[in-house]
């Protein structure tokens, strides 16, 4: 367990916090006869993680950044193999800025998760070339790049195998931005192992898991889950849980192509909006939750369609959260080259050459364009 002399504590199987049952705002709350229960069983969990796993509620308590730089720290000291989720849908928002400085000189195994999501039509290779080439010009250098949906328990075996080929007698570290889907990941894994099924508290909401969680391997090593790093970029913390919901694709993903004109606008739900400025009349796929409501006006109105239709027609925000949604920032684009314009956490567009074109994105969430990955 961890070096501060805590080998004794209790933590919530669930988020990997240490247990308490004095303050019920704190981190591992749990009451008395939870507790209990808790021991007898074997199954110990937070309060926190009792609530989301069965009524999907999130309670905002966080881990300190200096809580999260010590277990930083100690996954540089460690001797072990790293293996680094991304959202493969939300690519860019799962990249950790320096992450070469925290694991120090230790492998990383990049896996790209959430597979499930992408149309089934896109081949797997060329997709995994793609993140080859984007994780390179991330300045990362991983041994190995696997393709995976932890949800949909695809190509797990194969990462499995991968791991061990790398692993060589240490630890593993599964690391990433929040919400990636490390803990589904785990699970699946301790799952194929053991039978046990959803050990670990998953969520849609970012900042699920709260400390490191150790789970035994054969040789007497241990898999190790460990918190998301917040990307403060990321849709996610712009949006409350039920907007999240909305926005967040849970199913493969049905690209949608519009025939535009310049001077045509596109807004996504209300949330991110799209301007075509200059360029032939062309066809543009834009790739976003099944659900995420689009609607097309003129360049010319749509400030005003904006105002009038935030949070009615254009949903999320839903109208209680209109007042407090951030104010849309427009970033413009001049394209060469075929390319996608990405809405951070939200999804893409994808846009042929000799246009120019300008993204809406909520303050403090990014917008950026990529070479086209389909
Ligand atoms: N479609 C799809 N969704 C996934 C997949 N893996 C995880 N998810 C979803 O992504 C969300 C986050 O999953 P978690 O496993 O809690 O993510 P995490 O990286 O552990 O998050 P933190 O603990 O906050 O760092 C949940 O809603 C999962 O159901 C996948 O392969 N495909
Ligand atoms: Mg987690």
């Amino acid at each position: 367990m961890t070096e501060e002399g805590q080998n004794e504590a209790l933590r919530c199987i669930g988020c990997g916090s240490i247990i308490q049952t004095d303050d019920p705002q704190g981190l591992g709350y749990t009451p008395n006869s939870a507790l209990e229960k808790g021991k007898e069983t074997g199954e110990l969990y937070c309060q926190r993680c009792f609530r989301l796993r069965h009524y999907n509620e999130i309670a905002p308590v966080s881990l300190t950044d200096d809580d999260f730089l010590r277990l930083l720290n100690q996954i540089r000291d460690a001797k072990a193999l790293i293996v680094y989720v991304v959202d493969i849908f939300d690519f860019n928002g799962s990249l950790i800025p320096g992450l070469h400085r925290f694991v120090g000189d230790n492998p990383i195994l990049l896996v790209g998760n959430k597979e499930d999501l992408l149309p089934r039509s896109l081949r797997r290779p060329k997709l995994q070339d793609w993140i080859r080439q984007q994780a390179n010009l991330a300045g990362l250098r991983p041994i190995d790049t696997v393709l995976v949906s932890a949800k949909k328990n695809h190509e797990i075996d194969q990462l499995l195998d991968v791991i061990e080929k790398y692993r060589q007698d240490r630890d593993v570290y599964v690391v990433g931005v929040t919400n990636v889907g490390k803990s589904t990941l785990i699970n699946q894994i301790i799952k194929q192992k053991t039978g046990v099924q959803e050990l670990i508290t998953t969520s849609r909401f970012p900042g699920t898991t709260l400390d490191k969680i150790e789970i035994p391997l054969d040789d007497g090593h241990v898999l190790v889950d460990t918190p998301g790093i917040i990307h403060q970029e990321q849709m996610a913390h712009v949006l409350s849980p039920t907007e999240l919901k909305i926005v967040a694709p849970q199913k493969e993903i049905k690209p949608k192509t519009y025939q535009l004109n310049a001077e045509q606008t596109l807004f996504l739900g209300g949330v991110a909006r799209f301007d075509y400025l200059r360029g032939e009349r062309k066809g543009m796929v834009a790739y976003f939750d099944n659900n995420l409501p689009i609607h097309r006006t003129k360049l010319a109105n749509a400030d005003r369609f904006y105002q009038k239709h935030l949070g009615t027609l254009l949903t999320p925000p839903v109208m209680d959260e209109r007042e407090n949604f951030p104010e849309l920032e427009r970033y413009e684009f001049h394209l060469e080259k075929k390319s996608d314009v990405v809405f951070e956490g939200l999804g893409w567009i994808t846009v042929p050459a000799d246009t120019a074109v300008a993204a809406w994105v909520p303050k403090g969430v990014g917008a950026l364009v990529r070479r086209a990955m389909i």
